[in-house]
């Protein structure tokens, strides 16, 4: 009876000596996701949530669906949580400044997955993992180029305004679009990375060019989504995409490449969204109190329509 009443105090101790949301001393770890708009978002989710589940690790994820506001208070909930570590996927890359202090004041390390933020002390967050946003717009505006041998209109879907990807795939596009005069961007409007957005936006472009008497030459998608609607738009319009309009879009999810083999889509520029194992490493690392590279980057190359049925067994998202 004794020995019993000795075992249950003690339990009701470390119970009550244990963080709130620790599970039974598991590192809990908060992952502020900005929401489900494409493939490559939800390849990332789940690659996040089974590396926590690979590591032990109590993941407490909240969806934004978009929108700013949403994590922002999910980082304030986190804080009140006291979790061990933050994850965020940032929406957009201004704004995150005050919140951020909040959570270094709690002293958690925050690791920022896939999007960056601007702010005007780079101690608010541990490390960022990214691909090069400006390096892929790079890549897509140079196969444009070669394609369509320097000449032609573009229409441009850009990914969510004040995106880290949506700004910097405009810039690495238009940097590489100045070396050839005979390019330009005819039509630019964010299709929020979304299929939906990307056929309205191309659906208004086509009919914009056509009362104008004028001609698409090629789309440059921010994302693969975006792409798959802009070709939808496209054919209900009565031509074919990828040959009378050249498409050329990021991510290389396995609906690109899908329609690469289907003649649809021209390229896509592949932006790796698995980025659990990297994640954790950094933050096991954080936690360890060792050090991590600022800027931990993913390399990215492009894909072609020639390639893709050789290749679409061997992706993984
Ligand atoms: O390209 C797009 C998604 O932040 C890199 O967000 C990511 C982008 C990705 O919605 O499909």
């Amino acid at each position: 009876m004794r020995r019993l009443g000795s075992v249950a105090l003690t339990l009701i101790v470390a119970a009550s000596c244990a963080k709130p949301d620790s599970a039974g001393g598991r590192t809990v770890v908060g992952f502020s996701q900005i929401g489900a708009e494409s493939a490559w978002r939800t390849a990332e989710t789940g690659s996040i949530r089974s590396e926590a589940e690979k590591r032990g690790i109590d993941l407490k994820f909240s969806d934004a669906q978009q929108k700013q506001e949403n994590q922002i208070k999910a980082l304030r909930a986190f804080v009140a949580q006291r979790v061990d570590a933050i994850l965020l996927a940032p929406v957009v890359e201004t704004g995150f400044e005050p919140v951020l202090r909040e959570v270094a004041r709690a002293g958690i390390p925050v690791v920022l997955v896939d999007r960056g933020v601007q702010v005007s002390d780079d101690s608010l967050y541990a490390t960022l993992i990214a691909s090069d946003f400006v390096e892929e717009g790079r890549m897509a505006a140079r196969f444009v180029a070669e394609k369509l041998e320097g000449r032609g209109a573009v229409a441009e879907l850009q990914g969510t305004t004040g995106a880290a990807p949506a700004i910097d795939r405009k810039k690495g596009f238009e940097e590489v679009l100045a070396g050839h005069p005979g390019l330009s961007i005819v039509r630019s409007q964010s299709g929020d990375f979304t299929r939906a957005k990307g056929k309205e936006v191309m659906e208004a472009f086509l009919k914009a060019a056509k009362g104008e008497g004028s001609k698409i030459d090629a789309v440059y998608a921010h994302n693969d989504d975006m792409a798959l609607g802009a070709i939808q738009a496209i054919r209900e319009a009565g031509l074919e995409p990828g040959k009378d309009v050249l498409v050329v879009s990021i991510d290389g999810v396995r609906a690109a490449f899908e329609a690469m083999t289907r003649g649809e889509l021209n390229a896509t520029v592949e932006c790796n969204p698995l980025l659990g194992p990297l994640a954790f490493d950094a933050l096991e690392k954080l936690l360890r109190g060792e050090t991590v590279p600022k800027r931990i980057a993913v390399e990215d190359r492009i894909f072609e329509q020639a390639s893709a049925a050789a290749e679409i067994g061997s992706r993984r998202y």
